[in-house]
């Protein structure tokens, strides 16, 4: 499987979120406990959910990188796209792929081991490979797992939620012993919906990836928070912050979608005509004064992306 003498890079997506700094931080354990020379790093900083969960475990985060040498070994989790990737993802041999998301312009010039599922996080596919391996994960890093998917299940509110990951949570807190999962949860959430003193830029920036959808360039933001009125409440500047940065960049369109975790709603901050004939394309919603109702639309990689995805492409 992985050359043992070489160092292999096992990273998850820019603009990292829980999953992708857990799924790398977790999978590097379980390969250097295999004897590899492995090394985790990300792709970015670390959101505010995710600082609660590493120190809540006492585990530090992993090096941030933007490239490597070329013809690095890499070990892509929590995503396979490569503009959420490290940059020249090409030029870099990929070992191996764990990861629930879509598939995208995913090619390679060697063999690798693949392995996709539709569960609710990258973490829950870890806990089934560790499984077959007949791996028993630490307190820590059980923990690190059941945070990664409450935090992309949003703690099971999510449609991505499937029971394999209800149960791989009940069976992880057999070790990880965390008394109240709702309460652990909560804390997750109000870490990640504290956001402090921060511009307007990187509340677009907070959680983004990157999409092409018919030869359309796309942003597509999103902001869990159980606050939502903090990020709608400073809609215009958001506004202005997206217009910057479609000047700055090679993009189409823009999105953000402040989702209420708690209620389970999408709020959609829509910025031009352009977005909003594409919001209306792909899920018949009206915009008013910047502003775009998209319901329970709260999970970017299932309700979210394949309606747009497949407005686009018609
Ligand atoms: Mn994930």
């Amino acid at each position: 499987m992985y050359d043992k003498n070489t160092k292999t890079y096992i990273m998850g997506h820019k603009s990292p979120d829980t999953d992708a700094i857990v799924s790398a931080l977790v999978y590097a354990a379980f390969l250097a406990d295999h004897g590899h020379d492995v090394e985790p790093v990300a792709l970015g900083e670390a959101n505010n959910e995710t600082k609660f969960v590493l120190e809540h475990v006492g585990m530090d985060m992993p090096m941030i990188v933007e490239e490597l040498p070329d013809g690095a070994h890499i070990v892509l989790v929590d995503h396979n796209e490569q503009n959420q990737s490290i940059y020249d993802m090409d030029k870099h041999e990929i070992k191996w792929v764990v990861d629930h998301h879509k598939m995208g312009d995913f090619s390679t010039h060697k063999p690798l081991h693949m392995r996709l599922e539709t569960l609710g996080s990258t973490a829950s596919i870890l806990h089934k490979i560790f499984k077959e391996k007949g791996y028993q994960p630490s307190q820590q890093l059980a923990t690190m797992m059941i945070s990664a998917i409450l935090s992309d299940t949003l703690h099971f509110r999510s449609p991505t939620t499937t029971e394999e990951d209800k149960a791989i949570v009940e069976e992880l807190n057999t070790i990880a012993a965390i008394e109240d999962l709702h309460e652990y949860s909560m804390k997750m959430f109000s870490a990640k919906s504290d956001l402090g003193d921060i511009s307007a830029k990187e509340l677009v920036q907070i959680d983004y990836k990157n999409f092409e959808f018919g030869g359309m360039k796309s942003w597509i933001g999103v902001i869990e928070t159980t606050d939502p009125d903090y990020a709608l409440g400073r809609k215009e500047e958001i506004v202005e912050a997206i217009h910057t940065i479609k000047e700055e960049t090679w993009l189409d369109f823009v999105l953000l979608c402040v989702i209420d975790i708690l209620n389970e709603t999408n709020t959609c901050i829509v910025a031009s005509d352009v977005e909003a004939s594409i919001v209306k394309k792909a899920f018949d919603a009206e915009t008013s004064d910047h502003i775009a109702h998209l319901g329970k639309r709260v999970s970017r990689k299932k309700t979210i992306v394949p309606p747009i995805s497949e407005a686009l492409s018609s």
